[in-house]
């Protein structure tokens, strides 16, 4: 069965708190598989980069700074109906308003440090996905 790609960032709340084991345990118990992984330190450039379409929200300059503030976790996923699932299963992007036992709900504490990224359409799924991995890059 192949399914369709999603994109995620365990961020530096998640890392630092020591949920990286847990959140990925959830992420593949729910059948999610893991197609491209690696462990960084995004730079203020690649972050800036990343979340360039929030660059005119007041919060992009917190955002930028919260994202380098320590290592990440950053990974394509491969499920059926991937970046919908993907987005039900880590919650609202205020963990305060996310279902309880969604990934937000469980390991974030606000709207800024709220653990995870997940991919908003297929289409910037892809765009994310190469944007970290060479195998994902489209010519
Ligand atoms: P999403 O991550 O749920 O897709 P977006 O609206 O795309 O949410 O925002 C990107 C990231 O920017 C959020 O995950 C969060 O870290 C941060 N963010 C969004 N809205 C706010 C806000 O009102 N204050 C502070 N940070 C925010
Ligand atoms: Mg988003």
């Amino acid at each position: 069965m192949s399914g369709k790609i999603t994109f995620t960032m365990i961020k530096p709340d998640a890392v630092k708190n020591g949920y990286t084991g847990k959140i990925l345990d959830q992420i593949i118990t729910n059948g999610f598989q893991i197609r491209g992984m690696k462990y960084l330190q995004l730079t203020e450039e690649k972050a800036g980069e990343f979340y360039a379409i929030h660059r005119e929200r007041p919060f992009f300059k917190d955002l930028v700074s919260f994202m380098t503030s320590g290592p990440i976790v950053a990974a394509v996923l491969e499920k059926e109906n991937a970046v919908a699932d993907f987005r039900n299963l880590i919650g609202a992007t205020d963990p305060s308003k996310a279902e309880p036992g969604t990934i937000r709900n469980l390991y974030a504490k606000s709207i800024d440090a709220n653990a995870m990224h997940g991919s908003d359409s297929d289409e910037n799924a892809a765009i994310e996905a190469a944007f970290f991995f060479s195998a994902f890059e489209r010519y």
